[in-house]
């Protein structure tokens, strides 16, 4: 496997959410295949559990009917968050996993290789098709020495970022080695390979060991173990080494996961929230070292606190080992064990407060408040503001680091109780599929035009996340099974007039910068400027998952030649790109060139069309799924 090749997985397991699995479903369903193909499939419901009207609930509805019709694992609303239930219940070293949401390399904490994808990648891998990418370049990431008191894995990450940025890992797999790892427990690795999302990274992988063997034994199962690392002498693209006892609290600061100061030099900031949960930092262990920081002592009284803990069963163990009641005696509200604040569904903060999160992404207006200031910090970082009201160093604090692996032990009968295993194949086909009036048919797009003479919508500089082109949080996310409602949202929260200018435009283009579409999988945020009439993103870069969901749904993803020609493009100006179809030929070398001319000013600039000979096939059937079927028939 040479990296830059285009490569292909075969998937033994997929993992869906409800935010992106009804469109997964609805493909899937189009693709007439009467159970699914991979070992194990599993659909959750943890984002949309807000219920304000029947939207959500008719989503659940649809998910539970249609996972029991076609043989896939339904995990019920308030078992958890799909990445944290996934590592606990079904995560196995060395097997492939595709999930719908962008953190599914969570589970590299086990030693599985774990990759984030559209719904669409991931409702073809149910059908038993290859996960295609190009092979990543793999980075070595080899830590010694022991987390000291008061640090967290979170550190570790947060470190990582700093020193990597939001960028650095597109393309690239992260591989951790090394006497540091040892130290770390599989939840702690796991805090590591979630967020390797937010370097940009493919997936991030631990060696499965006897502290993964530890953790499956717990959890009942201890048959899913077996040994795997990295091979003697293996080559990394480059190495990067990390001492972890030399590392010290960090924290994120607004609006991007790479703006990483030490707590120590924001000491004393005063906070108005905080949140201890996602599927970043909410297992077992996290909660019980937040319990022992406020153990005796009560959340300040200018701080709101809350509790959203990752998994059901953790919640159980929780409540075993007295830390629940001691977080709730502190003051803690308790929410759902589902995303809730991370994904803005609840718990938004005041205006321009300062709000500190266990979470892993805190981009502008995510929480649901435009202005509030989100600090990502460990679960130390975070109770010790909670009880102090500023931001407080938790090294500097007296507190014992409990071992609770018992009380897992002890919760770990209860973790099937809301998962409803697939039904035999004779009743599943017969299983009727419930469908509420929001759930609308997945649009399609057509085969491109050779010529396409469009005025670009919106211009945008680098890093522009798919929460800026299409905004969650509760108001829009009851949508993301109604694309022609939840289009009207596209770049909603950066520029409110761009629905009425597409509209009216009927097509165009967008311009990027680098890195362009980081962030969520969420293919809404190709599906829905498709659905506008967008032919063609032209950008410095792009993230990889944006930009294989882009030409799944038929959009030519252009890269700049030169960021001066970037820099000449203003939002209005009507560009001319014509030898489309030329470009998508077979015979085409990989990433053609195409000269674009700008009618408005008069002048060009070129333009790669970056997408592998696969990718062009695809283009040129518009889109994935009319690919798909013409494959099939
Ligand atoms: C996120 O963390 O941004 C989400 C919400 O989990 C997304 C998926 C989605 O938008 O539905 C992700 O990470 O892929
Ligand atoms: Fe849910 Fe947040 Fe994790 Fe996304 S990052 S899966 S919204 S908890």
């Amino acid at each position: 496997m040479t990296p830059g090749d285009a490569v292909a997985v075969k998937i033994d397991q997929t993992l869906t959410q409800d935010a992106t699995g009804t469109m997964a479903y609805l493909q899937f369903e189009t693709m007439g295949i009467d159970r699914v193909r991979t070992e194990l499939s599993v659909s959750y419901v943890d984002h949309n559990t807000l219920q304000e009207d029947y939207k959500n609930a008719d989503d659940h509805r649809y998910l539970q009917t249609v996972a029991a019709r076609y043989g896939i694992w339904f995990s019920r609303p308030g078992n958890g968050v799909c990445h944290q239930v996934h590592l606990e219940r079904f995560g196995e070293p060395g097997k492939t996993l595709l999930g719908s949401d962008s953190h599914t390399p969570t589970a590299g904490g086990l030693g599985m290789l774990a990759i984030g994808a559209g719904g669409l990648d991931v409702a073809a891998a149910m059908g038993g098709g290859a996960f295609r990418l190009t092979m990543p370049r793999v980075i070595g990431v080899c830590l010694s020495g022991s987390l000291k008191h008061g640090t967290a894995a979170k550190d570790i990450i947060l470190e990582l970022l700093r020193r990597e940025t939001v960028k650095g890992g597109v393309g690239h797999v992260y591989e951790y080695f090394g006497e540091g790892v040892h130290g770390l427990s599989v939840p702690e690795r796991a805090v590591i390979t979630n967020m390797g999302a937010e370097l940009g990274a493919t997936s991030s992988l631990f060696p499965s060991d006897d502290r993964t063997k530890e953790f499956l034994t717990d959890l009942g199962r201890a048959s899913a173990w077996r040994e795997l690392h990295a091979d003697v002498g293996a080559e990394y693209e480059r190495v990067i080494d990390i001492d972890i006892s030399a590392l010290r609290p960090a924290a994120a600061c607004p609006n991007s996961p790479d703006n990483v100061k030490p707590v120590a030099e924001l000491a004393g900031l005063k906070v108005d929230q905080v949140a201890i949960g996602s599927c970043t930092n909410s297992s077992l262990e996290d909660l019980a070292a937040a319990a022992e920081i406020v153990r005796g002592r009560f959340v300040h009284p200018d701080v709101s606190a809350a509790l959203a803990c990752g998994s059901r069963t953790t919640l159980i163990a929780a409540d075993k080992a007295d830390i629940l009641s001691e977080l709730i005696r502190a003051g803690f509200r308790v929410l759902e064990n589902a995303c809730g604040p991370c994904i803005g569904m609840g718990f938004a903060p005041k205006t321009r407060a300062v709000s500190l999160r266990t979470f892993n992404r805190n981009f502008k207006g995510r929480s649901g408040s435009a202005e509030a200031g989100v600090y990502l910090v460990s679960a130390q970082t975070a109770a010790a503001a909670a009880v102090s009201g500023v931001i407080s160093d938790p090294s500097a604090l007296d507190f014992e680091k409990r071992d609770v692996c018992e009380f897992r032990r002890q919760a770990a009968r209860f973790a099937d109780d809301m998962l409803i295993p697939p039904l035999p194949p004779e009743r599943a086909t017969v299983q009727e599929i419930e469908r509420g009036p929001n759930i609308k048919p997945c649009p399609a797009p057509k085969p491109p035009a050779d010529s396409l003479s469009l005025p670009v919508l919106i211009k945008l500089g680098d890093n522009v996340t798919t929460d800026d082109i299409m905004p969650a949080g509760a108001k829009v996310l009851p949508f993301r099974s109604n694309i022609p409602e939840i289009s009207k949202f596209v770049f909603s929260a950066i520029d409110s007039a761009f629905y009425k200018r597409a509209a009216d435009a009927g097509a165009g283009f967008i311009v990027g910068g680098a890195n362009y579409g980081q962030g969520s999988s969420r293919e809404h945020a190709a599906l829905a400027p498709m659905f506008l009439g967008v032919k063609a993103v032209l950008a410095k870069s792009f993230a990889r998952i944006h930009k294989a969901n882009l030409i799944n749904y038929g959009i030519l993803p252009f890269v700049f030649r030169d960021a001066d020609e970037w820099r000449r493009i203003d939002q209005g100006d009507f560009l001319e790109i014509s030898g489309i179809h030329a470009l998508l030929d077979d015979e085409a070398p990989d990433t053609p060139s195409v000269t674009a001319v700008n009618k408005t000013k008069g002048e060009s600039c070129v333009l790669r069309l970056d997408a592998s000979a696969e990718d062009r096939a695809v283009l040129r059937a518009g889109g994935s799924l009319a690919y798909i079927k013409a494959r099939t028939v």
